[in-house]
């Protein structure tokens, strides 16, 4: 069986349902700290800081695999320093010594906040500088030397990427600095002007949700002896600015607006690469992702058209 942390979050809850569409609903049990509509199979409600639950959860559902998809995002944890750290680290510790006690297969999201300001912007490649400016990367960080050192010691099959700002219909993302690229669609299909919680030069590493989840699913299904990375494999997608997205959703809706209101999240925006060198992941388990900005929109607008226009009509 497949355990899942966070499965109510914006990754989570598209791995919950790709996992249980390629394994069956009951191999899949979806765990989070509130409950979640997630659709047929196994929901529990689990602190992902109560080491005991976790234990309990593992043996009960005889679960073989963890994904780890809880987390406090890079907005949110700049706010709450400590609890971000606290709930980051202590989570993935727990999940670690389940899996080193049961001899798990993990799967640990990283991101491209683990870079900073002075890791090279342009094409960051796999080994590099990772001196994080947010106590969210710093987590990232830490978290996949603690995978790497898990599975040099112990033995353990830990898996991760290091995920770029991932953008989808599917779900809502919470506290991240890349929210802007999801919000910005559902304010262009609403008919609504969009304020920018960013510059419109920022540019930031981006990818599609479904090329995203067939990611994991590809590197999970990998055979452990072609990966040569254990820290975190980069992944790249799309790079793009907000002006260059607002042009993007303009060739669709014209009337689309936005304004420029940068707030604290411009800084750690900053710190971030502007474009990622993923040739890694290409080479050890093919990677290769489908969406581009053009395709991404079309598809984004096409499917939030239809969810808005759903909902009108459940209003009556
Ligand atoms: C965030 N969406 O904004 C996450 C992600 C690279 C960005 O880590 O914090």
């Amino acid at each position: 069986t497949i355990l899942i942390t966070g499965a109510g979050g914006q990754i989570g809850s598209v791995l919950s349902k790709a996992l249980r569409q390629a394994y069956g609903a009951n191999a899949v049990v979806a765990t989070d700290i509130r409950s979640a509509e997630l659709g047929e199979g196994p929901f529990e409600l689990l602190d992902v800081l109560n080491g005991n639950r976790l234990h309990e959860l593992v043996k009960r559902y005889r679960v073989t695999q963890i994904y780890h998809l809880a987390a406090i995002l890079s907005a949110r944890g700049e706010q709450n320093p400590k609890i971000a750290w606290d709930i980051n680290m202590d989570s993935l510790f727990n999940v670690l010594d389940v899996a080193k006690e049961h001899k798990l297969k993990v799967f640990f999201p990283s991101s491209i906040a683990a870079f900073g300001p002075n890791t090279p912007k342009q094409n960051t490649p796999q080994e590099t500088i990772t001196q994080p400016t947010t106590v969210y990367g710093i987590s990232k960080a830490a978290g996949e030397n603690w995978c790497q050192y898990y599975h040099l010691k112990y033995g353990i099959d830990v898996r991760s990427v290091r995920f770029p700002g991932i953008i989808g219909y599917q779900s809502l993302p919470g506290g991240g600095t890349t929210d802007y690229a999801v919000d910005i669609y559902h304010k262009a299909v609403l008919g609504e002007s969009f304020s920018c919680f960013l510059r419109d030069d920022t540019r930031l590493p981006m990818l599609y949700m479904d090329d995203a989840i067939q990611g994991v699913l590809q590197l999970m299904d990998a055979p452990s002896d072609q990966l040569s990375v254990r820290t975190s494999y980069n992944l790249a997608g799309v790079s793009f600015t907000p002006a260059e997205i607002t042009a993007e959703i303009q060739r669709h809706i014209p009337t689309f607006s936005i304004t420029y209101n940068p707030d604290f999240r411009q800084a750690i925006a900053d710190s971030w690469p502007q474009s990622i060198d993923d040739q890694a992941a290409r080479a050890d388990w093919k990677w290769q992702p489908q969406f581009d900005l053009a395709r991404m929109t079309t598809d984004m607008l096409s499917h939030l058209q239809e969810t808005y226009l759903a909902e009108k009509l459940m209003e009556g």
